[in-house]
């Protein structure tokens, strides 16, 4: 798989907003944020897309949401809610192959979200 931008976010060659940072994860915020906060949770393992995701990855992919919920009672919008969301290939309109789990918070959000 080729490199994407995350992992060069992950080894620090590029700038981020980073919020969270373990072992397994890194969260930050979108460059490009849809709600008054947008964020971003990602595996440090690449992995494409959802489709790709392995037996040996639930661990890290259950992590990723425990780390967004984490992150949104950081924030303050925990209580009031949030959104997670996965986009997975073309239709599913992911742009960046590393999977990642957007957080969108801070307003009430429409539904569907089409
Ligand atoms: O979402 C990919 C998301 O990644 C999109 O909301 C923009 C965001 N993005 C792209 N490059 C960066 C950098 N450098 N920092 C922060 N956020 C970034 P997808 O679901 O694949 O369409």
């Amino acid at each position: 798989m080729s490199e994407t931008i995350f992992t060069k976010i992950i080894n620090r060659e590029i700038p981020a907003d980073i919020l969270f940072e373990d072992e397994l994860c890194l969260a930050f915020r979108d460059v490009n944020p849809q709600a008054p906060i947008h964020f971003l949770v990602i595996p440090k393992k690449a992995i494409a897309t959802i489709n790709d995701i392995t037996e040996a990855d639930r661990e890290v992919v259950g992590h990723l949401s425990w780390v967004a919920a984490r992150v949104a009672a950081e924030l303050g919008v925990a209580d009031e809610g949030y959104r997670t969301v996965m986009n997975c290939n073309e239709f599913g309109g992911q742009s960046v192959y590393h999977i990642h789990l957007h957080v969108l918070a801070g307003k009430v959000l429409g539904w569907p979200p089409y």
